[in-house]
């Protein structure tokens, strides 16, 4: 039997476990890239673990989520970033440079390596036939110092797209149908590997909207091939001589198929609250209050050149307010020189920074109870920073015509002719905003500039042998990383954890913060109990190192979604889940818990533990490795890599 694309570069890159769905392996990583609003967090971890310089191929370190500036905070970490990158020997895109994950793309990322992010949008970089995956700042952390990355070895779903794209449907509607069917839960444990006659007409921009998005679904990753699209586009990025075939093997065999016919493919939109709540565009005829155009799904040259042919010559309505945020200095560049911005700017659009800005809700908030209409990835409630509004995810196309109309709108009712915009033969190539690393002579006297804002990062007690506390929240279904940890205006204080930890559970329970370090003082331990799909989202490893702040060591949760519940055992804290589902309705808010032989359960392997509540007792799973055990009980992954590495 022949390999799946995904098992081919996993294989390649296999240093430990054996190459069987289902069980855990630890991958070499060739690449890395961190974002600022986690990667302060993940250097302080690196230089944590006393290493001289970073050992993958490339590591590049953005800055692009936190470039609002509002106080000294956000300056302090970018100026912190950068004395790092040049001390370690890691690339330094600059602020205004543009998103992670698209400026990636465009320089840096390459078909057949192994990427992995601080952020839950690596998977972009799938485009370019990388195995690009999301996961919290400490594991990219010990990835950058030269450890194996740990994943559940994949099953694999064959994407396999037929047909055609008609005019006026694009790849942000054959995401939108991919999460339609797959929703954005029980995926963990899976990659989406396309295939198909489909893809070949697909540029490589394209392919990185469905990758990027992919996220939503809860996969590890998605990827294409590696074929002439790949070479074309690499080729107008000057970096041909990286382009190598890559495919499945003809025979490969799948766990699970998905046709999608790209002929019926119809213009789409996530409704709110949640990017698998797909509907027809043509069945929304809603008014819209602002329409928001950017983010890491869809802020590439053609999606831009698009809106500008669409809007030219035309006026926004009164009543509409119109961003737009070019995804890199790039795509911002070109647009400038050919005038497409100037169209824009003559219609009523706002130019916004190449950067996250609206999309990950620090600015542009939308007014209360309004529609805002989005070409990003997530819609929950509340992102936006307005917790009234109904935030809707569509393609650029439908975002103009949204903008032009005032009305979510099919763009195939529009009087307008389909502009078919080419992606061009050579991009403008300028990288003077992206630092290369330091030669080694002179990476030592480098000074690294730490402001107020930067605090050391909190570290774990190991695991008590009993819990004995309280369950100090109870959480619903499909609490999202933005629940427990929200960004938007707190963002700026993530290098702070003792002040960030004041928000967590804010949009769901204000009071939770407080409650938990009144229980963490009187030494009590927190457990959190959830539903379905915990953690869903972002990787964001603050929605678990501030609860393990405030003395949270465990969360009883029907499932809890891949990035988050790593980042849980990084941090020490015991995932669990309910042997009987059942259980979750017997289980109160404020009710005492004690699970007891904690430490012997998890160092003679076994599987389930009970609980002993008031008058009832409840099994609970632990579905860890012998690796993920060993780091619970080293109280996280810091003390556990540091002791491995002095044994070593
Ligand atoms: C997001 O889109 O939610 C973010 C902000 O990019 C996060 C990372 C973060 O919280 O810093 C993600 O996707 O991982
Ligand atoms: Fe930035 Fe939004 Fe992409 Fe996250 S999803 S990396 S906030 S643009």
């Amino acid at each position: 039997m022949g390999y799946t694309l995904t098992e081919k570069i996993l294989r390649a890159h296999l240093v430990d476990g054996t190459y069987e769905p289902g069980s855990e392996i630890g991958i070499r990583i060739d690449q890395t890239l961190t974002q600022d609003a986690t990667g302060t967090m993940a250097y302080l971890q690196f230089e944590s673990m006393d290493l001289s310089r970073i050992a993958t191929e490339l590591s590049v370190s953005y800055i692009d989520h936190n470039t609002i500036q509002v106080g000294f905070e956000n300056a302090d970490d970018h100026a912190y970033l950068q004395s790092i990158a040049e001390k370690y020997g890691i690339y330094f895109s600059r602020p205004g440079n543009g998103i992670c994950h698209q400026v990636h793309l465009e320089r840096f990322a390459r078909p057949g390596k192994t990427l992995l992010g601080s952020d839950s949008h690596t998977p972009t970089a799938g485009g370019l036939s990388s195995i690009a995956i999301g996961a919290g700042g400490l594991d990219v952390a010990v990835a950058m110092g030269g450890g194996a990355y740990y994943l559940t070895c994949p099953r694999v779903i064959n994407v396999h797209l037929i047909g055609k794209l008609q005019p006026w449907v694009t790849a942000k509607d054959v995401i939108l149908k991919v999460l339609q069917t797959l929703s954005t839960k029980g995926n963990v444990g899976y990659v989406c590997e396309y295939t198909g006659e489909g893809i070949a007409n697909m540029t490589v921009p394209e392919r990185a909207t469905i990758t990027n998005m992919g996220a939503e679904t809860g996969v590890t990753t998605s990827i294409f091939p590696s074929d002439l699209q790949t070479k074309r586009f690499l080729e107008a990025q000057e970096r041909g001589d990286q382009w190598i075939p890559l495919a499945a093997d003809q025979d490969a065999e799948y766990d699970r198929t998905l046709e999608i016919d790209l002929s019926h493919v119809e213009p789409l939109a996530a409704a709110p609250h949640s990017p698998g709540n797909v509907k027809a565009v043509s069945e929304l005829n809603l008014p819209v209050d602002q329409v928001l155009i950017g983010s890491c799904t869809n802020s590439s040259y053609v999606d831009l050149m698009t809106v500008a042919e669409m809007v030219k010559g035309e006026h926004l309505p009164a009543g509409m307010s119109l961003g737009i945020a070019p995804g890199s200095r790039q795509v911002l560049n070109t647009i400038a020189k050919n005038g497409a911005l100037s169209t824009m700017i003559s219609f009523g659009a706002r130019i916004l920074e190449s950067a996250c800005g609206f999309c990950i809700g620090n600015s542009l908030s939308p007014r209360t109870d309004s529609v805002s209409v989005r070409t990003s990835n997530r819609n929950f409630k509340g992102r936006s920073g307005t917790a009234s509004a109904n935030v809707y995810l569509t393609s650029p196309a439908v975002a103009a015509a949204a903008a032009l109309t005032g009305r979510l709108t099919d763009p195939r009712s529009l009087d307008i002719v389909y502009p078919k915009i080419e992606m061009p033969d050579r991009f403008e190539i300028d990288d003077s905003m992206i630092i290369p690393p330091l030669p080694l002579g002179e990476r030592a006297q480098i000074e690294i500039m730490r402001g107020p804002n930067i605090g050391q990062p909190p570290t774990n007690a190991p695991l008590p042998e009993d819990i004995i506390g309280v369950v100090t929240i109870k959480v619903g279904d499909y609490v999202t990383t933005d629940h427990i940890m929200p960004a938007g205006s707190r963002l700026k204080y993530r290098s702070n954890v003792p002040k960030y930890s004041e928000f967590v559970f804010e949009p769901l329970d204000s009071d939770f913060p407080a409650r938990a370090i009144q229980l963490r003082d009187r030494g009590a331990h927190n457990v959190i109990v959830a539903g379905v799909s915990y953690g869903q989202g972002s990787s964001r490893e603050h929605a678990a190192l501030c609860p393990m702040y405030l003395g949270v060591k465990a969360v009883i949760a029907k499932s809890i979604e891949r990035i988050h519940a790593a980042n849980l055992v990084n941090f020490g804290i015991l995932p669990l889940s309910f042997d009987c589902e059942a259980d979750y309705s017997s289980l109160e808010q404020g009710e005492k818990i004690v699970i007891p032989g904690l430490r012997q359960a998890l160092s003679s392997g076994q599987e389930e533990v009970k609980a002993v509540l008031q008058g009832k007792e409840i099994l609970l799973k632990m579905n860890l490795s012998d690796r993920q055990r060993k780091i619970i009980l080293a109280g996280g992954l810091l003390p556990y890599t540091v002791k491995a590495r002095k044994e070593k």
